[in-house]
């Protein structure tokens, strides 16, 4: 069995050694132009030319849970995507998240800027109940946040394409339930996969329905910057109905230096930081699952299998 390694912005090198050790009889090496067509690959944002040259491939594994980088591109005809299934980071996306939300709840900003002027004073606390959080995608990575707001007895709220009933969170489902959903949630998780049905979701028109159109509503975006509308939000800020953003994700990545997010007084900025992929849990989770289809020979027996028409 051949496995070809082909990583844009990421060294192959740990990979490829990972990899050879966790499957010690497949042939694993880094993608060139001229390689032998390989039976798995293993990728991230790999270029059109990629699929071009690897006809026979079987299996592509992501190393990440968002796929909209394969999907955009034409596959070799027998080819599934399979992405990574938590592999670490759903802890880390709650830690951000919670912080995120924490921060902007109980006004820590405001405090280190007291801090910074040796002022002690006590700011009015915000209450609690006043403010839903709702996630929109409980999926691997929503769920997990929506549980972990939920521990400090935050409401929660989500949305799904599919109708769901997880305790603890107040479920919204399709876009008849989309305005509901926004409504009833002051600040928003976008955790949604991007796709052609949630490109722009985040625009003008739903971002003042947060809140139930009154002024507060903070954006976390942590999926893909095509999810958030980015010429929508500054004036939904400067003019006081959104009271923040959090922003991991653009439509550009490196955000560009003169981009205004970097400098808005009211955006926190990351450098799609929020959930990084763990190099070894991400080998020994996509190793099984190559090791599960040699030995059956069905990408149904192995879970993260992308759906080719809901395109995550
Ligand atoms: P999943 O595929 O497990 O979950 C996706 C969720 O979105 C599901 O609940 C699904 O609904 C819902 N959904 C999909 N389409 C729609 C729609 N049209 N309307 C309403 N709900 C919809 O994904 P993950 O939780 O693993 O990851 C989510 C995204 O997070 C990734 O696609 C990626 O873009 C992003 N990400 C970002 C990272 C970062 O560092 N910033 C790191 C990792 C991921 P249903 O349950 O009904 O199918
Ligand atoms: C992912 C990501 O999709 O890191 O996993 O963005």
């Amino acid at each position: 069995m051949r496995i070809t390694v082909c990583l844009t912005d990421t060294r192959p090198e740990s990979w490829i050694e990972g990899l050879r050790a966790a499957l010690p009889d497949a042939e694993v090496s880094a993608w060139t132009p001229d390689a032998a067509p390989a039976d798995h690959a293993v990728v991230w944002a790999p270029p059109q030319a990629f699929m071009d040259q690897q006809p026979s491939l079987r299996g592509i594994f992501n190393i990440g849970a968002g796929v909209d980088a394969l999907t955009k591109l034409r596959l070799p005809p027998e080819a599934r995507i399979v992405r990574l299934d938590d592999a670490g980071m759903s802890v880390q996306m709650a830690e951000y998240v919670c912080h995120a939300l924490i921060r902007h709840f109980r006004d820590f900003d405001g405090y280190a800027a007291d801090a910074r002027d040796g002022r002690w004073s006590y700011r009015k606390p915000n209450v609690r109940q006043d403010f839903p959080v709702g996630v929109m995608g409980l999926g691997v990575l929503g769920q997990r946040v929506a549980k972990a707001v939920a521990q400090f007895d935050f409401p929660v709220k989500g949305w799904t394409r599919s109708p769901k009933q997880i305790e603890g969170v107040q479920c919204f489902a399709g876009h008849a339930q989309l305005d509901a959903f926004l409504a009833a949630s002051r600040v928003v998780v976008c955790l949604l996969p991007l796709t052609p049905d949630t490109r722009g979701i985040l625009r003008r028109e739903t971002l003042q329905k947060l809140h139930g159109g009154r002024p507060g509503g903070y954006v976390i975006n942590v999926a893909r910057g095509g999810h958030l509308v980015e010429a929508d939000l500054i004036p939904l800020l400067d003019d006081g109905s959104l009271a923040g953003a959090t922003l991991d994700v653009f439509e550009t990545e490196p955000l560009p230096a003169d981009h205004p997010f970097w400098r808005h007084p009211k955006i926190d900025v990351t450098p799609h930081a929020s959930a990084r992929t763990q190099r070894e849990e991400s080998i020994a989770q996509i190793a099984g699952k190559i090791r599960a289809v040699e030995a059956g020979g069905d990408f149904d027996r192995i879970a993260g299998v992308v759906d080719p028409q809901r395109g995550y």
